[in-house]
């Protein structure tokens, strides 16, 4: 049984939604966490480092940080083929595009969020514009990010393009704008809302 820290409409979201995908046994804690506001506080139950969510524990096993919590998943439940294991020609790319969501996409959003230009050549990390070019590009490929299976990067990504379609934080790309509808399309999504408070 996966135990999925979570507080409501917050990145731990879409590891309910990744949950449900998979058809994973898991049930919510739900914890309390620092807000933007200064409200809140870091709950001692949550064993996140900094008390962020998400987190899970499955049987005493701790995993944090969402893209970790994603391979983690559908490594421990890959009936589904969220996926590609080890050994397959896609894991590569699988990697690659789940370490972009946080070494690359996450830091460019908030760059852009904070007016930092990210200087060139020396950030880890590029301006948003150039990493939705990116994403725009790896799209070319199929309806997915991995081509035609949608796998547990597209939780990530769709429903953080989904989040932001309509910020100033992105330019409008109908390339994104339809993937991001594709992804939270699916029945799964609109389960994950259903048990979005716990
Ligand atoms: N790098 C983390 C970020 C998690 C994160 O920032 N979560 C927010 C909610 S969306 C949070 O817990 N904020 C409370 C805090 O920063 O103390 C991940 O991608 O899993």
């Amino acid at each position: 049984m996966i135990t999925l820290f979570h507080h409501p409409n917050t990145r731990s979201s879409r590891f309910i939604f990744l949950l449900e995908e998979l058809g994973a046994p898991y049930e919510i804690r739900l914890v309390t966490v620092r807000k933007r506001d200064g409200t809140g506080a870091a709950d001692p139950a949550n064993p996140h480092p900094h008390g962020k969510v998400p987190a899970i524990c499955d049987d005493g096993v701790v995993v944090f940080e969402s893209p970790a919590i994603a391979l983690y998943l559908t490594d421990r439940f890959p009936q589904n083929g969220l996926g590609p294991l080890a050994g397959h020609r896609e894991r590569g790319a699988y990697l690659s595009w789940l370490a972009y969501y946080s070494g690359v996409l996450e830091p460019a959003f908030v760059s852009k969020f904070l007016s930092h230009e990210v200087p060139r050549g020396t950030a880890g990390w590029v301006a948003v514009e150039e990493a939705i070019a990116a994403v725009v590009q790896q799209l070319s490929r199929g309806p997915y990010l991995l081509g035609d299976r949608l796998s547990a990067a597209d939780i990530l990504y769709g429903t953080t393009f989904a989040m932001f379609s309509r910020s100033p934080l992105m330019e409008k790309s109908p390339v994104i704008d339809a993937y991001a509808q594709r992804v939270v399309d699916r029945p799964a999504f609109q389960r994950a809302q259903a048990r979005e408070s716990g």
